[in-house]
């Protein structure tokens, strides 16, 4: 039986006909990352093999301050190398670079700029956890030969596309250029990203949550009792909620795209800014989540609203199914009792 499947490249090319001043450059850049991400995928899942020792830390300290794991590295250097080919990128923004990587022979006809966590939740792969890459994609604004602050600080309002890949028991890529948002399984034996998740939308309303407590004496008042809501069991939240915490932002955020509810790293008297980075982290996974129905804010403003100031800043982050992000803005205003 001819088994009819559509995979990732098609529906990149597919895509490419919805934008009638297409010219193939997003084409083609998707898909140096689609290639980046099976390679990135194939080491994650060897990362185990102690004959290859990817799993060790090293001795270096990344411009957040945490340990890099080789993968880190690994993901980050393999993503450069092939999106350096790409004559349609002029920069690229990453977690591992304390400042942004300017494509010298690109910045004429480079018209995208790339924003990307390469291996987001690395900590995680020693103990077999999903991990993930986060990216968006933007355009250069300015006309010059130079790539401006403007260019790199955008709001996530001007993306033009942006996704996640989970490394998990399965590969998925899931990417939305603004008409809708879609996800791909990476079929090993193929090769090959097929179309696992067509059109995928966030459920309005979800009864999982999902945040780290044990920052919970750090939290405001008004953040502490949004969680002892969420945590009563009476008949104003029946059913009641369940509490999911992976610790991993990308595999927190696949299962809440998928089942609904609510991801939040708020802020706290430690990290008033909480912890994730507005640009590479919190920027793309707003864009796909309100492309699929959902809702992201800092706990008061909409994400995609914030305008950057520098490449790495943090921002609180409050993301899932509308009803739940908007039941817990209510609790940061003070609006619900
Ligand atoms: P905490 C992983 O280190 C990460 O950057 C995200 O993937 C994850 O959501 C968050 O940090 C977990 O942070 O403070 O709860 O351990």
């Amino acid at each position: 039986m001819n088994r009819q499947f559509s995979t990732l490249s098609q529906c990149i090319r597919e895509n490419e006909k919805e934008f009638s001043q297409a010219t193939g450059a997003y084409t083609g850049l998707m898909n140096e990352i689609l290639v980046a991400a099976k390679i990135i995928s194939q080491e994650v899942n060897r990362a185990g093999l102690s004959v290859i020792n990817i799993l060790e830390q090293t001795d270096n300290i990344n411009v957040q301050g945490e340990v890099q794991q080789k993968l880190d590295i690994f993901a980050n250097s393999s993503l450069k190398n092939i999106l350096k080919r790409s004559p349609y990128l002029c920069a690229i923004i990453s977690e591992e670079d304390e400042k942004p990587t300017i494509i010298p022979g690109n910045v004429i006809k480079g018209k995208y700029i790339l924003s990307m966590d390469p291996l987001d939740g690395s900590s995680n792969i020693d103990v077999n956890v999903s991990i993930g890459t986060i990216f968006s994609i933007s355009r250069k604004l300015s006309s010059g030969t130079e790539v401006t602050k403007d260019d790199l600080l955008q709001k996530g309002e001007n993306l033009v596309g942006a996704g996640y890949i989970i490394y998990g028991s399965s590969t998925v890529f899931v990417y939305s250029t603004g008409n809708g948002v879609h996800g791909f399984t990476l079929d090993p034996g193929l090769g090959e990203f097929l179309l696992s998740y067509p059109n995928m939308k966030i459920p309005s309303k979800g009864t999982i949550y999902s945040v780290n407590e044990g920052n919970y004496d750090l939290w405001s008042d008004q953040q502490k009792k949004c969680v002892e809501y969420l945590r009563k069991r009476d008949k104003a939240t029946s059913p009641p909620y369940n509490a999911r915490y992976i610790g991993s932002l990308v595999a927190d955020f696949h299962r809440t795209m998928l089942k609904g509810g609510i991801f939040m790293y708020p802020a706290n008297s430690i990290a008033p800014n909480g912890k994730l980075r507005l640009l590479y982290e919190a920027i793309p996974l707003a864009y796909i989540v309100e492309n699929a129905g959902g809702k992201a804010s800092n706990g008061f403003q909409r994400i995609l609203e914030i305008h950057p100031n520098e490449i790495h800043q943090r921002v609180p982050l409050f993301i899932g199914s509308k009803e739940n992000v908007e039941m817990a803005e209510k609790f940061l205003s003070g609006e619900h009792k």
